[in-house]
């Protein structure tokens, strides 16, 4: 083995960690690397990561380094390379006798949680640790947590790549087209109802959406809102939010992000706004990005957008502006 990645996971005895943890282990996610867990949990729970770790052993994973489980996670941050921030309270579920619907609530009860994750990462993890924030709501949450950790060489992500895969799928069926087929699907702005996913500069077998479907119709009375409700549509069918498939999606991303993108190719997921397509920086949005020989990433920066594609990324420009207005208390 060439070497070793310590990846710390929160929420780690919930739903997504379940189908996400194993996977990091087994050798296909970190290549050849000994992979180091630390999972972290609420004290309420914490003990039950006994079981997961016993579960971990058994399934005899050659990548597996040092598994340990902590409700401590200052302590949990020390060298960490990747955080998988999945731990938070998401929608559906009944706390403190309330039904969790809104996005407003989930950002109250979650915001606080990412200021004292932030900061333990700024002071903690390596210099150049990713963290990919999947507790919802994501692109806020990282907001909060980046300006707690405060520190630039460290790259804060919200992920859009279950979306991603989503649209991909629906393109696929669509088009009558292999789903390995599709690439390059870029989900512009947040991670929640208002965000845009790009339908015009997807590749279909190489080509280009907008010369493929033909169908204004389907795109802005099927394809968009599907894809922006279809975690309103597992949550309705399954009475829980996506699990497996977002365990998948973060997979995706930790593959994407570890891999040099093939050229002309991009991944999607929210990262800090350095102005580009004119989004105020620092806002964490959906971007397309690419993974440079180096292993820096960057935004993707020669899409063209359209004038439909434009007015729909500002609606969720505008909610991501709306949010940090929410949480402005939680800033420095
Ligand atoms: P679960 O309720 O099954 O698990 C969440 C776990 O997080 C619980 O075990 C809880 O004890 C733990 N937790 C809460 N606060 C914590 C803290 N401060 N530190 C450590 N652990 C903590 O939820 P699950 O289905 O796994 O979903 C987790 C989050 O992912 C939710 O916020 C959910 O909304 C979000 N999702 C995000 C998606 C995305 O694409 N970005 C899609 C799927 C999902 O909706």
């Amino acid at each position: 083995m060439s070497s070793s990645v310590k990846v710390v996971v929160t929420g780690a005895a919930g739903q997504i960690a379940y189908s996400l943890i194993p996977r990091l282990v087994d050798g296909r996610t970190f290549g050849d690397k000994k992979v180091n867990l630390t999972l972290v949990e609420i004290p309420q729970v914490v003990e039950k990561l006994k079981g997961l770790v016993m579960e971990l052993e058994d399934s005899y994973f050659p990548n597996m380094g040092e598994v340990t489980f902590t409700d401590n996670f200052e302590e949990a941050s020390k060298d960490g390379d990747w955080f998988l921030l999945v731990g938070s309270i998401p929608r559906g579920i009944v706390f403190n006798g309330k039904k969790i619907e809104e996005r407003s609530d989930l950002l109250s009860i979650n915001g606080g949680i990412f200021v004292d994750q932030g900061k333990a990462i700024g002071q903690h993890g390596k210099d150049d640790a990713k963290i990919l924030v999947v507790g919802n709501p994501a692109n806020t949450n990282a907001f909060i947590g980046r300006n707690a950790a405060n520190k630039d060489s460290q790259l804060w992500m919200a992920m859009t790549m279950l979306d991603s895969n989503r649209a991909k799928s629906v393109i696929s069926k669509k088009t009558n087209t292999s789903i390995s087929d599709i690439t390059n699907m870029i989900i512009w702005g947040n991670h929640s109802p208002t965000m845009y996913p790009d339908s015009e500069n997807v590749l279909i077998n190489g080509e280009l959406g907008s010369t493929i479907i033909n169908d204004i119709t389907w795109i802005e009375s099927e394809f968009i809102p599907n894809v922006q409700q279809r975690g309103k549509a597992v949550i309705d069918a399954r009475g829980a939010s996506s699990a497996t498939s977002a365990a998948k999606a973060a997979i995706d991303t930790v593959i994407a992000c570890e891999n040099q993108t093939p050229s002309g190719g991009c991944f999607s997921a929210a990262i800090a706004s350095d102005g580009s397509y004119g989004v105020p920086e620092g806002l964490i949005c959906g971007y397309p990005l690419m993974t440079l020989q180096d292993g820096s990433i960057e935004i993707k920066r020669d899409i063209a957008l359209s004038d439909f594609a434009k007015s729909k990324f500002q609606i969720s420009i505008d909610e991501l502006l709306e949010e940090k207005e929410a949480v402005k208390h939680l800033m420095k």
